[in-house]
């Protein structure tokens, strides 16, 4: 892949609980149609991609919790996703529930993961969920619950940057983009380009007051990390109504100059487009010069204490 190429967000709007995943594929694979039609090399998918945010409920079918995990990738129904991508010469990055192998029951399965897969269809890279939000364990006092510690643990690869398809590339997942540690990480290993696919809930009924600040608690943090580290950020949602609540769209390409280059514009599957330059990264990049400026023997507390 060349150094400019053109990049997609592809947001999917809601997946119902009981969907199963041959549907949801059969989207995807459309969206990867369009994308080679627009002229896209690479494409953002969503976090958990291939099922419902399951995590909003306390599932006590341990048969239903295990649905939503993939023992393996591609499987027998994500295969068609690899097989299209790759005969469309398309690199994708996809989030999806990852199992331990031999792990079953109620909670703690496996991994919220995502990977990056080149244009000729090799997985290039795993990344593993670090900052894992919510309650660890079923609150029913809760208006909404977010389950995500309760079914995975924390992510145990750290923050991997890795060289494919012309530039380097790094990955997040949702709550990630809220810290900007997350971001340092890939800067410092000189990251142009991440993907990042959420699930964010459009209200926080525990917290009101966030609920109009929703959109700019999403944008904020992603601005500020593409400028501060001199990176493109790919960012997909899974939107819209889905098992009763309302997802946040707002999928976004955003430059390394800070700006917002493309924003989604629905709450369904919606394909957002921009040509990227991975070189422009370097103009800030410079700016910043890590190097000369920053000086790690004042940040201890960083990695020392939690708070
Ligand atoms: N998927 C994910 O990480 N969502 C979180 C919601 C936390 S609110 C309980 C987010 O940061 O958007």
């Amino acid at each position: 892949m060349a150094r400019t190429f053109v990049a997609a967000a592809a947001q999917l709007g809601p997946i119902a609980r009981h969907e199963g995943r041959v549907p949801v594929v059969a989207r995807m694979v459309t969206l990867l149609h369009e994308a080679k039609a627009r002229g896209v090399s690479f494409v953002a998918f969503p976090e958990m991609a291939l099922t419902t945010f399951f995590p909003r409920w306390h599932i006590e079918d341990s048969d239903e919790v295990l649905s939503y995990f993939e023992a393996s990738m591609p499987g027998p129904e994500t295969r068609p996703l690899f097989d299209t991508a790759r005969d469309l010469g398309i690199g994708f990055y996809l989030g999806y529930a990852e199992l331990i192998p031999g792990r079953s029951g109620l909670n703690h399965l496996g991994y919220n993961t995502a990977i990056l897969v080149d244009s000729a269809g090799n997985v290039t890279a795993k990344y593993r969920k670090v900052h894992v939000p919510g309650n660890a364990v079923p609150d029913a006092s809760l208006k909404l619950q977010h389950l995500e510690p309760w079914y995975f643990d924390d992510g145990n690869l750290g923050f991997p940057v890795t060289e494919t398809m012309g530039g380097k590339f790094g990955m997040l997942i949702c709550n990630d983009r809220r810290w900007p540690e997350s971001w340092r990480m890939l800067g410092l290993q000189g990251a142009e380009i991440v993907a990042l696919g959420y699930n964010s809930p459009s209200q926080l009924p525990d917290n009101p007051a966030q609920n109009a600040l929703r959109k700019m608690h999403h944008l904020l943090p992603m601005q500020s990390a593409a400028y501060q580290n001199g990176l493109w950020i790919v960012a997909t949602a899974k939107a819209g109504l889905e098992g009763g609540c309302h997802m946040m769209g707002h999928s976004c390409i955003i430059a390394p100059s800070g700006e917002v280059v493309a924003l989604s514009a629905t709450d369904g599957d919606e394909l957002l487009t921009y040509r990227i330059d991975l070189d422009a990264t370097q103009e800030y990049k410079r700016f910043f010069d890590f190097k000369t400026y920053r000086r790690p023997e004042a940040y201890g507390l960083i990695t020392q204490r939690h708070e």
